[in-house]
């Protein structure tokens, strides 16, 4: 194990007694929560830290004294947990200089996004949700579909997967649900919106489930989309075409507001898993996941049901993102990320 850790991952372990361990197995990135660790650790001594590197399968523990990190040592290495799935694993510990971990640069919220807390009481959380009917014939008033990550439902105009694009000829019949009407009129007066939109998307996650990475086609839709979480909380990692990744908590109950760069540049996208990496800290909800490895733990996803608006675009794109926009593009390249989203479902 010690030779594996130097190797896969640098990190050099000493063969005498230190106030710093690592816990091989004991890491994020194998369903071991914060909340799961910190008492078996506990058992041994006073926890000074505890650094959680996000998606590693180890972690890193700081006792305050070295005589507590080596009862640590003789009482937990080989021993047996259970992690958040339920399955048993094997913690292996060595101590280490330093409990360290290299920290990622500050990370900031994508120009023009914005995660507006509590936007809808939990009373008319129940109501929206009660409003879906997802059990109604598929005769397809509401292009419903199961697709193989989640399901959806549209109102307004539907969405074309195969093309990433809507028949602006076609709407359907019925609108938007009239339920939306005064909780539109809200946002508009408040200034979360700046138009009122036309196109509905209801999307449902079980846990496991995600949506591909993905820029709404520019010709699609006008700049401001918004997304309303209700059910349960989820990670949605922003991506720029240089390659950095934001991830962004989304709570229950918040509005997600893409407007500019943030709409038009950036993918947006989740991934389909059980669990995600989150802020420990209570303080700390909606924005950005910081690197900051002592905060970090894993949260269990619930169903999720986003309410995504849009409008529908009339006339062509004229965003200042030339080289992503399909109305400015003389071909779509074939590898526009969204060309390949519903073929990944
Ligand atoms: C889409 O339907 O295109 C989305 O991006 C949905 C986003 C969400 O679930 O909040």
């Amino acid at each position: 194990a010690r030779h594996t850790l130097l190797r896969h991952e640098g990190i050099e372990t000493v063969s005498y007694a230190t106030q710093s361990l690592v816990v091989a197995n004991g890491g994020l990135g194998n369903n071991v929560s914060r909340n799961q660790l910190v008492p078996v650790l506990e058992k041994c001594g006073l926890v000074d830290a505890l650094l959680m590197p996000p998606s590693k399968p180890y972690s890193f523990v700081r006792y305050k004294t070295a005589e507590e990190a080596k009862e640590a040592y003789v009482t937990l290495n080989g021993k047996e947990i259970v992690d958040d799935l339920g399955q048993k694993i094997i913690l292996y510990l060595n101590f280490v200089e330093k409990a360290q971990w290299k920290e990622l640069g500050l990370q900031a919220l994508p120009p023009g996004l914005m995660v507006v807390e509590e936007i809808i009481s939990s009373e008319d959380e129940k109501i929206l949700l009660e409003s879906v009917n997802w059990t109604e014939d598929i005769d397809n008033h509401n292009g419903q579909k199961c697709l193989k990550h989640r399901r959806v439902k549209h109102f307004g105009y539907e969405f074309h997967y195969e093309n990433n694009n809507v028949d602006k000829d076609k709407p359907l019949p019925g609108g938007l649900p009239d339920i939306w009407d005064s909780i539109l009129e809200k946002w508009l007066k408040e200034g979360f919106i700046k138009h009122k939109p036309d196109q509905l998307t209801v999307n449902q996650y079980e846990p496991g489930h995600g949506i591909p990475a993905h820029i709404d086609t520019h010709s699609a839709f006008e700049d401001e989309i918004v997304s309303l979480s209700l059910g349960s909380e989820i990670v949605m990692d922003f991506k720029h075409p240089d390659g950095v990744t934001v991830p962004v908590m989304l709570p229950r109950r918040s509005l997600l507001v893409m407007t500019g760069e943030s709409r038009y540049l950036w993918t947006h996208g989740i991934t389909p898993r059980k669990f995600d990496t989150v802020q420990a800290s209570k303080g700390h909800r909606s924005g950005i996941i910081t690197s900051d490895v002592g905060d970090l733990t894993l949260s269990k996803r619930g169903i999720r049901t986003s309410f995504t608006f849009r409008k529908v675009r009339q006339t062509p794109c004229n965003c200042s993102y030339p080289l992503v926009c399909d109305s400015q593009m003389k071909e779509t390249p074939p590898s526009f990320p969204e060309s390949a989203r519903e073929a990944s479902q």
